[in-house]
């Protein structure tokens, strides 16, 4: 957006609950433009995520929020500016991902779009949450991610213990690094049939390409770390049913009966290639402005 535009959208009051944010331009948004009054609610902690933190309200969002509800309503145009921009930009992400070609992008679309109602989705770390954001994700799903310190580290791990906790069916999607990472997640008794792993493979660290950094130092290799590997033959020593996709028609085809009952748990590793994800991703966000 144009600077005039960010500044027609910049809040007077900021009103935060919850954790870190994971999208970077709201994050740069919010520092630049910044609100007259931010308050966090919080019952422990604060965090000054946009630098200009004025109030830390020590309660639950729960108690705290219907509070706000008596507050008399003012007539005003900001709310109407949102949702115009909102909408102008959801009919251009449809447009531009219907004709995308195969690549992270287009897989997201296909996976978040295929998951059943109240399922848990578990996401990894990096560019798998960032994909993730861009969409309207179903509003039945209870969704978690690391985020902080934001490790690659541990994510299958985690996915496998909330699946066995947690009553509804679990899935749990990750990179291939953050998932060859912690492999030996895997090796454990209590995994639910119902499971299931999708794995976007890229060859690498997919998120490389988009971060600034890593490719004008030409060091992108030492950062990226591509590798052939697949999940292959980890999914058959740990008896999990594994199949694959490497073009759209291959991945609707194998997700269409992904999450019915099953004696193992299941593992769909998509195949993407790393120049045309970066290419597809980099002409999304121009389309979108
Ligand atoms: C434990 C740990 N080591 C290294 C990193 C730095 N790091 C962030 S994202 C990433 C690459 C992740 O690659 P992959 O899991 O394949 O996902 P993609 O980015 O391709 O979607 C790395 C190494 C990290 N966040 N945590």
């Amino acid at each position: 957006m144009s600077e005039e535009q960010l500044e027609e959208l910049k809040p007077e009051v900021l009103i935060t609950f919850g954790g870190m944010i994971v999208s970077k331009k709201i994050k740069q948004f919010l520092r630049k433009q910044q609100p007259n009054h931010h308050w966090h609610i919080d019952a422990l902690k604060s965090i000054d995520t946009f630098h200009c933190l004025s109030e830390h309200i020590n309660e639950d969002p729960i108690d705290f929020l219907p509070k706000l509800a008596v507050l008399p309503l003012i007539e005003g145009t900001y709310q109407q500016k949102w949702l115009l921009e909102k909408e102008k930009r959801a009919a251009k992400h449809q447009e531009y991902i219907d004709q995308a070609s195969f690549s992270d992008l287009k897989v997201f679309e296909q996976v978040l779009g295929s998951i059943p109602d109240n399922l848990q989705l578990q996401l990894a770390n990096s560019s798998i949450i960032r994909y993730t954001q861009l969409f309207d994700v179903n509003k039945t799903l209870a969704i978690f991610c690391n985020r902080g310190t934001s490790g690659i580290d541990g994510s299958t791990s985690t996915a496998i213990g909330a699946a066995i906790v947690k009553k509804n069916q679990t899935l749990f999607v990750t990179g291939d690094l953050s998932f060859f990472y912690d492999s030996n997640a895997l090796w454990n008794a209590y995994i639910p049939s119902d499971f299931r792993i999708i794995i976007i493979n890229n060859s690498g660290g997919g998120i490389f390409r988009f971060i600034p950094g890593p490719k004008s130092t030409n060091a992108l290799d030492y950062f990226e770390t591509p590798h052939q590997l697949t999940a292959e033959h980890l999914c058959k020593m740990h008896q999990l049913t594994y199949s694959f996709a490497s073009n759209l028609s291959e991945l609707k085809e194998r997700i269409s009966d992904f999450y019915a009952d099953s004696e193992q748990p299941k593992v769909l590793e998509v195949f993407t290639d790393k120049e045309v994800n970066e290419k597809v991703l980099k002409e999304y966000f121009n389309f979108l402005k």
